[in-house]
């Protein structure tokens, strides 16, 4: 019975050819976010990007990004945003509104403009979480969110496809 039932699937794929790519780098903390920006060009690369399909912004902190992300977004130039920032604990609330709105901003900034937008903020304690997760114990974050605009770029495609053959099926009903 249970192998009779086999739901439809769509599903993105991790195949960059053809795919357009926009990456927002934060300039503060560099040290890290250069890093993961490494990182995040390695996967589009390894997925089959062309480097003429990724286009490089940089903004002055996390703060800015989710603006950058929504212009970005909305150009149409774009299949997927990938925002890359890294935030640090200091002695003031300053680190609490800085993720806070940053990470409001760029679910925001997908969610008005139905394009995918990757969240790549590290938000650490001390320099040492952040080193770990740009390329050593813990990976590069850069690379994942790479990985993830891929699949969300292929998958957004997909279901506009999906959208426009209801549409136009619905409309020859008529
Ligand atoms: N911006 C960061 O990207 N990371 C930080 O750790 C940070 N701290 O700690 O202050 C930071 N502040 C700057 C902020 O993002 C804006 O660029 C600035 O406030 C101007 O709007």
């Amino acid at each position: 019975m249970a192998q009779q039932f086999q739901p439809g699937k769509i599903d993105g794929g991790l195949n960059a050819t053809g795919l357009r790519f926009a990456i927002a780098v934060s300039r503060f903390n560099s040290f890290i976010t250069e890093r993961l920006l490494g990182g995040a060009l390695e996967a589009l690369e390894r997925g089959g990007a062309s480097s003429k399909d990724v286009d490089v912004v940089r903004v002055p902190g996390a703060f800015e990004l989710p603006l950058t992300a929504k212009k970005l977004a909305q150009t149409g130039n774009y299949d997927a945003v990938i925002a890359i920032g890294c935030v640090l604990r200091g002695e003031t609330a300053h680190y609490d509104y800085v993720c806070s709105e940053t990470s409001r901003g760029l679910q925001l900034a997908q969610m008005d403009t139905g394009v995918p937008v990757m969240f790549c903020l590290l938000t650490c304690d001390t320099l040492e979480q952040a080193i770990d997760r740009a390329g050593l114990k813990g990976g590069n974050k850069g690379f994942e969110a790479g990985l993830g605009a891929i699949e969300m770029g292929q998958l957004v495609r997909k279901l506009r496809q999906a959208t426009a053959s209801v549409k136009s099926s619905k409309g020859r009903g008529r």
